[in-house]
């Protein structure tokens, strides 16, 4: 029985470590930006959200009122701008460059040109999770591009997903047998357990498909190997 219990939660463990593993860093991969070796116009190119762009920094958006952004020959400075999770911004747009460039977020219908020290502004929403691409539409192939993102999601994630995993192996632990034991499970090991699961599922309910797709691979091998735990039981100490 003991023994049957402590089976259980390593099974437990391996499928709440890898699952909510898996979610966080999988949920990251949206926020990932890789530097690269050519330079751009004077802050080095990186990719970001799948589009190459030339870096000028990364600045979190303004809780009250407009947040500015330079537009120029060809970059936006700030190239990132990081906000609250579906929180509407409003920006101010400079153009300090030379040349007509314009503001374009396909996916939210923006596309506001702006002329040589002329200035605009436009409503955008930072996404729910992940990056949401924006671009010059005369200068993308330049360079002039960069992201919404939502501010610190892997951070968080990670946190969250390191806190799930001490807690199932405060409960693995709690759980180990002990000579004589005459106990079972009590009711702080459920609690603690319950409280392990639910910050799983908050973790999880963060993933995307992919991270699915990774999780039902990884829930397989776990259950593999309780399958092969079951079928050669550790024998008694
Ligand atoms: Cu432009």
């Amino acid at each position: 029985m003991k023994q049957g219990v402590v089976i259980l939660a390593c099974g437990l463990l391996v499928l709440a470590a890898a699952g909510c593993g898996s979610s966080s860093s999988s949920s990251s991969g949206g926020t990932t930006t890789e530097e690269s070796s050519s330079g751009g116009s004077g802050g080095g190119q990186k990719t970001i959200a799948g589009v190459n762009a030339n870096d000028h920094g990364t600045k979190a958006v303004e809780d009250n009122g407009k947040t500015e952004v330079e537009l120029d020959d060809y970059y936006f400075e700030p190239t990132v701008l990081e906000g609250k999770p579906g929180e509407k911004v409003t920006l101010e747009l400079k153009n300090e460059g030379k040349t007509v460039h314009s503001f374009t977020i396909d996916s939210e219908g923006v596309d506001q040109d702006v002329q040589p020290g002329d200035e605009a502004e436009v409503s955008v929403t930072i996404p729910k999770s992940g990056m949401v691409s924006f671009y010059c539409k005369f200068h993308k192939s330049s360079g002039m591009a960069g992201a919404l993102a939502v501010t610190g999601s892997f951070v968080w994630l990670a946190v969250v997903s390191t806190l799930a995993r001490m807690i199932v192996y405060a409960v693995t632990i709690a759980a180990l047998p002990r000579a004589p034991r005459p106990r079972r499970l009590r009711t702080v090991h459920h609690v603690i357990g319950a409280a392990g699961i639910l910050v799983c599922v908050w973790a999880m309910a963060q993933a995307d498909t992919k991270a699915w797709v990774t999780l039902a691979a990884l829930a397989a091998a776990g259950l593999a190997l309780y399958a092969l735990a079951r079928l050669r039981p550790v024998r008694a100490g």
